[in-house]
């Protein structure tokens, strides 16, 4: 059964030249791309994204860092698409991630981990019909 999963390069990967290393792992990994799209969030958008984070300390920096640059949006589909991109990603934190993870190899700070991926199907399909409302 095929499944989708909305993932970002965020502003820190687009800056850092990081795009075309993310899009290769998940080339070839077997992740079909579905839908992409370079562009610069606004803060509604940001906010209605990490909407669970809102009552967390770091929730201001976190909508500064979103905005602060264009991202990659794009939805993922595959078998478990959701698990098989999260693995791909490693953990939130870059430096508990394995070397071999975009995150582990990439990053040294939890708030600038180059990627993010939908945590389950149900926030998959919450976050595409924000990234895309036409599309899904
Ligand atoms: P993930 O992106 O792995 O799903 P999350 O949903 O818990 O992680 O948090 C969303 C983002 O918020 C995360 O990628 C980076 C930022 N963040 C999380 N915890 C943080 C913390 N303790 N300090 C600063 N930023 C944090
Ligand atoms: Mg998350």
């Amino acid at each position: 059964m095929s499944e989708r999963t909305l993932v970002l390069i965020k502003p820190d990967g687009v800056r850092r030249g990081l795009v075309g290393d993310v899009i290769g792992r998940i080339e070839r990994k077997g992740l079909k791309i579905v839908a992409m799209d370079l562009r610069t969030l606004d803060a509604e958008t940001a906010k209605a994204h990490y909407a669970e984070h809102s009552e967390r300390p770091f929730f201001g920096e976190l909508v500064e860092f979103i905005t602060g640059g264009p991202l990659v949006a794009m939805v993922l589909e595959g078998p478990r698409a959701v698990e098989a991109f999260r693995a791909l990603a490693g953990l939130t934190d870059p430096v508990k991630s394995a070397p071999g993870t975009i995150r582990g190899d990439h990053a040294l700070e939890i708030g600038e981990n180059v990627v993010h991926g939908s945590d389950s199907p149900e926030s998959a399909a919450r976050e595409t019909k924000i990234f895309f409302p036409d599309r899904f």
